[in-house]
């Protein structure tokens, strides 16, 4: 009886949605300039396949090569587009490398972005000189029925915030001021692929005070230090602002739901998603040349659970930031491989898109909560990073003090060290001290008494 009257549902839907969605049955691209075929650098054609009968089980109007994009399948993205599809009205900031603006899989999904660089720096010109920010773009919401790739939430907007250089690396002080501008701009979901190994109290007050405290979920990599490498100051290193508990940090695994081996244990790890041999959009231009390449790291989970992110936001825009981060951790499948429940390896487990977008109706938010455990086991390490931006010591003044306690700090004259705005927004200012003397000038404004903290300006890197 059950069955019946559910295949009566599901005929029903399928209905509504071929009726409501043109585009579902003629697969067509919609305004893209170039739907070539999918080719890699690895010179592998991706074929789609129509996969009527799955458009049948679940309202799905996108197709995809199942095979090649393991990472979709897995996490049960194909279930969860179901009517209204794909996060459709929700912008997603990819806070990393920039994105490519003519790639067929993100071009029509992208809305204004800025760059930030340096610290003072800022224009207009997030155009992807690396590769990642256009990788992780195209996890999050690549676009569908145009070959190649599909996103975790096909319909939502990109948002390219520009915080890294072509390298890969960049400054707390430029993600800070890119999540600021991200909300100030209309983000509904933040992703940073990206991440350092020291606290900065600038950046993480940006992410509780414009993003968490705005419900805007801020899903950010692990890091990559689950065995020891020359990019990492130690095994598992603490990385930030993964480590905060305002954000959802995001584990790396493989096809077969194990923690991939560079990923990063550690008690701040919320949920994991697949991040091992990702294929997705890369830049057109110089040194790529391809569309597609093959990327692994926690950078390519994170941006899973963006996607996710975006899907529930669109289902549910007055869930709480943490409403978002709880639903998405209790619909998650558990990886018992590394012991029942929350582990350092996968957190609460690998995500499952289709179980929390068909539950999302029904769901008791305010019952889920992080056991307190956890929570306590999430607080917060005070770490300074030992790469940092030179000459430069931020720091925040006591709501009581006024700024010539350093201004007119006999020391600090007698240095003939100036003062700046550094994030107006945040009230931080910048002290400018001379190359290697950095840390002593730190030392010095956080024994001032009008000083709230004082912090150096933390490298950050790609994942
Ligand atoms: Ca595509
Ligand atoms: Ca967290
Ligand atoms: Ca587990």
């Amino acid at each position: 009886m059950h069955h019946r009257k559910d295949l009566m549902r599901a005929l029903i839907l399928v209905l509504v949605c071929v009726l409501l969605l043109p585009e579902a049955v003629t697969a067509g691209p919609r305004s893209i300039p170039d739907a070539a075929p999918a080719r890699s650098a690895a010179g592998i054609d991706a074929p789609w396949a129509v996969a009527l009968p799955l458009v049948l089980r679940s309202c799905r109007s996108f197709s995809y090569n199942e095979s090649l994009l393991w990472n979709i399948t897995k996490i049960h993205a194909a279930d969860a587009w179901a009517c209204p599809q794909g996060g459709a009205g929700v912008v997603i900031a990819i806070l990393d490398t920039g994105v490519d603006s003519s790639h067929p899989e993100l071009a029509g999904n992208l809305v204004s972005g800025i760059h930030y660089f340096d610290a003072y720096y800022e224009d207009a010109n997030w155009e992807d000189d690396n590769g990642h920010g256009s990788h992780v773009a195209g996890i999050a919401a690549g676009i569908a029925n145009n070959g190649g790739i599909v996103g975790v939430a096909p319909r939502a907007s990109i948002m390219p915030v520009k915080v890294l250089d072509n390298n890969g690396s960049g400054y707390m002080s430029d993600a800070g001021r890119g999540v600021i501008w991200a909300i100030q701009h209309g983000a509904d979901v933040i992703n940073m692929s990206l991440g350092g190994f020291g606290d900065y109290e600038p950046l993480h007050t940006a992410i509780q005070q414009y993003a968490y405290n705005n419900n805007v979920p801020v899903i950010v990599s692990a890091g990559n230090c689950g065995v020891a490498n020359d990019k990492c100051p130690s095994q598992n290193a603490i990385s930030y602002p993964a480590a905060y508990t305002q954000t959802l940090a995001v584990a790396a695994t493989d096809s077969d739901d194990y923690r991939a081996y560079f990923s990063t244990v550690a008690s701040y790890v919320d949920v994991a998603a697949p991040g091992v041999s990702i294929y997705s959009s890369t830049p057109r231009v110089y040194p790529y040349y391809a569309d597609y390449l093959y990327y692994s790291g926690t950078s390519q989970a994170a941006p899973h659970v963006a996607g996710l992110a975006a899907l529930i936001r669109a289902l549910q825009p007055g869930w709480t930031t943490q409403q978002v981060y709880n639903y998405i951790a209790s619909t998650a499948d558990d990886i018992t491989a590394y012991g029942v429940g929350w582990d350092p390896q996968t957190g609460y487990g690998r995500i499952n898109a289709a179980d929390a977008i068909s539950g999302i109706d029904a769901a008791s938010v305010e019952s889920l909560a992080v056991p307190a455990a956890l929570e306590a086991e999430n607080a917060v390490i005070q770490q300074d990073p030992t790469e940092f931006r030179p000459g430069a010591v931020l720091f925040k003044l006591r709501e009581d003090a006024d700024i010539t306690t350093i201004t007119g700090d006999a020391g600090i004259q007698a240095a003939g060290l100036q003062v700046t705005t550094a994030i107006a927004e945040l009230g931080v200012q910048e002290l400018h001290v001379p190359t290697g003397a950095e840390t002593t000038w730190l030392a010095y404004l956080r024994s001032l008494p009008g000083v709230e903290y004082a912090e150096l300006d933390g490298v950050i890197h790609i994942q």
